[in-house]
Order: structure tokens, then sequence, then C-alpha cells
């Protein structure tokens, strides 16, 4: 049977060595569960049998009490080292003993002694211990009640609202499973441009359904909020965050929801920003309206994770600098359940931004870190990016906020300021599709979203080899090809799309392909000319003090770095200076021969791309190999449309010649 990629890394297919397949299955002899298991150490034992039974060939058996050595052991106890949600796995008495101080942490050292075995390491002797730096690891999905997903590029929602709640789609186990198996644990169920439909009594109660799915696997649901419900659901003429009336809305309604799930996480806002409503639209400031939210949460165990993706329109702002405007003088102003969430980074999901200027400046507001992992600017389904890189740039990138090493990734999980309370925020690439991303490798993205969410200390390119091995081919000559495709991808999209600092470049109604011409839209700030600022002189947005002075926004450290154009990396050039044509580089080139020659080299890196993936054909799964092949087909093609487009425009703004040596464009 061709592999659909349904199962997606947890694909549990027999080891293919005999010899450690024999050793496993001496230490795996019983799976030991407590007596009166909870539903989520049962579905740890369940995972461990199934996964068991496929990697190594032989049925292992399910009971209560250890019997004697040779076997699993799942074991609640009290561990302070271990946190919440964290496991240990180590041998002892002669078994596997797997143990955490809750239910769920079992689960997921399950998961994890999993992994090591799918991977191909030694059973003998096995030692792992783990827990997580961030505690709410959410994918917020952009799913709406009619089944579109927006920016999604995987078929329709997943979630089936009019089937709902008496249909249980299968998916929705094998979703919850996925997610425990990576350690996220919570899913926004709906689009943060949120229809109101979803707060109903209709809807709560297909809500609680799907919570009820997750719950076995440590996974809460929350929802996004329109912040005019009280409105348009309640009947009410405002949605004042200050008028009693509105307050008392939200407290009724807030327990409604909480007697549907008892376990709900919260809520995720957008407001004031891009059209929807908010507190703004009453005279009041986003810390208004979050509060009263965080208030009416009252007694609950829940959490408002309030937006700072807003900006406005304006000839003479700078939109990079707009959300820092706003959410900044409110620091210190939030109740403290509520964070505050940024976008990586200013101003949109771009294949390489700088970090936000608003980590390490919000000392008093637990900031949650938002990626994009569906590829909106980066390709959709059909270009082959893996995120890995970009994501671990964005939590490694130092904001000095107290001294060198004061990344993004401490400010995100709390610990730069010792908050209570951290997340972080992918945005899914998941949708109905058979092998839910799309693209195959889209599923890469969901994993390594989840580790480094877990732990944001692996690499980008352990975890491209830990999910190559799991779901694509454990075959030892082909996993280090793919490894180095997938890790190189990024940076070479970059390369054929927006190198040194280009951005907001593409497409303007679809975000899909280039046009760097685009001079007229209904916003201003909404133009690809008004981010890339080609002229006669040269080519870039000045944010320097000379131009929007966004730089000032960061600390000292970070605007000496970029503040000049000698000292600026190169792939944040063109995001802060607007450079001569001829300027020399460090590179040793011109601005326009470095420009010209990436987009060459960048295109040109697709076809090495593909020769790397038609390289480990015998090693995958003959259907899965075709896709990938195909789908690399429409990048390379769209690579040179990328090249031929903007070398092309850029020239008639430089009147340059390109480089020698790089043939004409097609
Ligand atoms: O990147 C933009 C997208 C919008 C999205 C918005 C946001 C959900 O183009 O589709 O809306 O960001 O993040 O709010």
């Amino acid at each position: 049977l061709a592999d659909d990629g349904y199962r997606l890394w947890l694909k549990y297919d027999q080891l293919p060595d005999a010899g450690q397949r024999k050793v496993a299955l001496r230490n795996t002899r019983f799976i030991a569960v407590p007596t009166n298991a909870s539903a989520t150490l049962q579905a740890a034992a369940r995972e461990l049998q199934t996964g068991l039974q496929g990697l190594l060939g032989q049925a292992v058996p399910v009971g209560g009490e250890a019997r004697g050595k040779g076997g699993i052991v799942l074991a609640v106890a009290p561990d302070p080292a271990l946190g919440r949600e964290g496991y240990r796995v180590a041998v002892q008495d002669g078994n596997i003993r797997i143990s955490a101080a809750t239910d769920v942490g079992v689960l997921y050292g399950s998961f994890a002694l999993l992994r090591h075995v799918q991977t191909g390491q030694p059973l003998a002797g096995v030692s792992l211990s783990s827990q997580p730096k961030i505690q709410y690891r959410l994918l917020n999905h952009w799913d709406n009640p009619n089944g579109t997903v927006e920016r999604g590029y995987a078929g329709s929602s997943i979630w089936k609202w009019q089937e709902l709640p008496e249909v249980l789609d299968p998916r929705y186990q094998d979703y919850a499973r996925a997610n425990a198996s990576i350690g996220i644990n919570g899913a926004v169920l709906n689009n943060v441009n949120a229809s109101p439909r979803l707060l109903t009594a209709e809807y709560l109660r297909k809500v609680a359904a799907l919570a009820n799915v997750m719950r076995p696997y440590g996974i809460r649901v929350y929802l996004s909020v329109f912040w005019a419900a009280p409105k348009v659901l309640g009947g009410l003429p405002t949605a004042d965050p200050l008028d009693p009336q509105v307050q008392r809305w939200w407290t009724a309604k807030i327990n409604e929801i909480y007697q549907a799930v008892p376990d709900f996480g919260g809520f995720v806002v957008k407001a004031n920003s891009e059209g929807e409503p908010g507190p703004q639209d009453y005279g009041r400031t986003h810390a208004d309206g979050a509060n009263m939210l965080a208030e009416a949460l009252g007694q609950h165990d829940g959490i408002v994770m309030w937006r700072a993706f807003v900006y406005k329109a304006g000839p003479n702002g700078d939109r990079f600098k707009q959300a820092y405007e706003e959410f900044q003088p409110l620091d210190g102003q939030f109740d403290p359940k509520v964070l505050v969430q940024v976008k990586n980074g200013p101003i949109d999901f771009q294949s390489r931004e700088p970090f936000h200027p608003l980590f390490g400046k919000m000392p008093r507001t637990p900031l949650v870190l938002e990626v994009q992992l569906t590829q909106e600017y980066l390709g959709f389904a059909t270009h082959l990016v893996y995120l890995g890189p970009l994501i671990k740039e964005c939590l490694e990138a130092d904001t000095y906020a107290k001294g060198p090493g004061s990344t993004v990734a401490k400010v995100v999980d709390g610990s730069l300021e010792q908050h209570r309370i951290s997340g972080i925020a992918g945005v899914a690439n998941i949708g109905s599709d058979r092998n839910w991303t799309g693209h195959p490798v889209g599923q890469a993205n969901w994993y390594a979203f989840g580790r480094l969410a877990w732990d944001y200390t692996l690499t980008a390119k352990a975890i491209a080899q830990e999910w190559t091995q799991m779901t694509l081919t454990r075959d030892p000559a082909a996993v280090p090809t793919i490894v180095q495709l997938l890790d190189q991808s990024r940076s070479i999209y970059v390369r054929y799309t927006t190198p040194l600092g280009l951005h907001h470049i593409m497409g303007q109604t679809l975000h899909y392909g280039p046009e760097p011409w685009l001079a007229k839209s209904a916003r201003p700030d909404w133009t690809a000319v008004y981010y890339h600022r080609a002229d006669a002189e040269g080519l870039g947005f000045d944010r320097t003090a000379q131009g929007s002075n966004a730089l000032s926004l960061y600390y000292p450290p970070v605007q000496q770095q970029w503040g000049t154009m000698a000292t600026c990396p190169l792939n944040y050039l063109l995001w802060f200076h607007h450079v001569p044509w001829d300027y020399k580089l460090s590179t040793g080139r011109t601005l326009w021969n470095e420009l010209t020659t990436r987009y060459y080299t960048g295109a040109d890196s697709v076809q090495w791309m593909q020769k790397q993936w038609a390289q480990v054909q015998p090693a995958v799964d003959p259907a899965l190999h075709a896709d990938v092949t195909a789908r690399l087909r429409v990048q390379q093609r769209e690579a040179l449309w990328w090249r031929d487009a903007c070398v092309l425009y850029f020239q008639t703004v430089a009147r340059r010649p390109l480089p020698p040596g790089l043939p004409p464009p097609t």
C-alpha cells in the first residue's frame, strides 16, 4: 500500500535490524499500568502497545502489575525536579520505568521512549529525562465555522462543525496523539478573525466534544474571541470593556463555557487590527480589554492571549514600529492572567525578519511568541521550506535586555523576568488533506514547532533528523542527504525570493509569487515599493535615525550592530538601510551584483534540492517520493519566476547590467 502520509511521524513500521528488535523485545515483555489508570495513562499504555507491536513485530501485553523483569512500568510519583509535565525514563529493578509527577508527564515519557526506539537508539540502559521550558505550547488554527481555513493550504478545516458533537471523526484523536507526541498542550480551534458563532450554546457543545477527545492527551482547547460578541450575540448596545453590562455578559458566557468544558484553556484576541472590533472603538486600551476578560475568567484556570499584531494605514508611519508604540507603554498594566502575543516579526511572518523589538521591552508582561507554520509567505504547500532554522533564529536572537545572552527564548520562557506563565504559539498548517499538511514536508514544520516549544535548545538539524527517521526513511545514507536538504531549504527560499533583507514584495492578493512593482493599493503601506524603496540611488528601507528610526526601539548593542551598513548582517541589511547600488558589501560585491547573484544562486539551489531528493529515491516510499518530486518541479519553475521578476524589475530602477557570468533572465 502506498504511504499516504496520514500516520505522520507516528509510523511505527518495523525496525529493519532483527538484532535490534530482539534486544528491544527482551526489554519490553509487558507494559504495567497502575490499576484504575486514568484515561491519560491508558492512552500512554495503548500508544506504547501499538507502537512497540509495529516497531518490534510482536504484541506486548498490557497489565496492572509488573510481572518480574524486562518490561515497561508506568508510574506516577511526585518528583519536584520534573515539574508538572516533565518525565524520566530509566532502568530500575530490571524494568524500564517511565515516571512523572502527573499522568500527562507519563504520556510524554511514553512518546519519548517510542521516539527513542523509532530513531533506532538502543533500549538497553535507556535514560531519558526532560521537561518543557515553556508552559503554554499552542497551535493556533485559523479555521472558520464554514470549513475554510484562512491562509490554509492543506484542504478545508479538520473540524467538521456541522457533524459535531455527535460525529467524532477519528482524525480528532489522531490529531491529539500527534500533538501529545511532541508536547503541544493546547489548541486554539478557530481563526483570530473570529466568528462570534463559536461562543453560542450550539457551538460550545461542539467545542466540548472536541475537548473530550483531546483531554486524555493533555490538550486543552481555547477559542479566539470576536470582540463585539456582547453586541451581536448578547444584544447589548456596546462592547465597551468598562461597561458593567458587558462585563456581566462575559462573566456569564465564561461560566457557560466552563460548564461545557471544565478545563477550558482561555482566549486569544485579535482586536483593533485589520478591521476587527476592539476596546479602542470605545476609547479604551488593549489593557482595558484584556483585563476585563481576565477578570471575567475569575477563579477559572484560564488565560488571555492578547495579540500585538496591530498597524494602521499612513504614509508617514512605519508599520514596523506600530505594535511597539501601542503596546510598550502598556507594560505593567496587564492582569497577571494576560499574555501579549507577539508575531515573528515586526512586519508579518516574512521569510526572514529581525526579531520583534517588543521582546525585552515589556519586562512586566509575559510575551507569547507567535510563529507561522502555514507557509503564507513561504510558498504555501508547494515550496519545500523546513522552518526549524527560522524558528531557531528568532528564539536565539539576542535582545540584550539584561546584557548579552538575553535571548528571545529567555524572554518567552519567562526566565529573564521570572514570569509565572509563558507561552508559544504556532499558526497551524493543518487541514483535511489526507497527509494533513499538503506538502509532505509541512509535517516537519508542525513537528519542529512542537519539539522547539518543548525544548528550544534542540538544534533544527537534530529535529530534522528525528523527523526524517520517523517519517521518511531510516536508510543511513539517505537520512543525512534529506537532513541537509531540509536544513538548507529556508535559506535557499530567502535567496530566490527576498535576499539581503528585502521583505513584503510578494503578490498582494494571494501573498504568492513576486510583485515587487506593486505601487498602488488601498493602503499606502501595503505596496511592495513602500517596503523596498528602490530608486536611482539604491535599495532598502532606511530605519536608522535618518529614516523611520525603528532601530531606536532596540537595545543599544543591537542598534549599534544593525545601525551601520558596514556592521549590519547582510541578512538584515535592506530591513534597515537604503543601500547605494554600488556600495561594496563584505562579500566584495556591490549591492547590485550581490543582489542579482543571490537571486541566481538561490534559484540554482532548487536544482540542487531536486538532485538531493532524487538521490534518496530508493529509500523513500514511492508515492511520497513522487509527490515531493512533483512539488519540487513547481518550486524550480517558480524560483525562476521570482528570480526573473525581481531581477528584471529592480534592473529598471538600478539601470545596471547583470554581473559577468550570469545568464540573462529567461
Ligand atoms: O499575515 C496576515 C494574514 C491575515 C491574518 C493576519 C493576522 C488572520 O494575511 O490573513 O489574519 O496576518 O495574523 O491577524
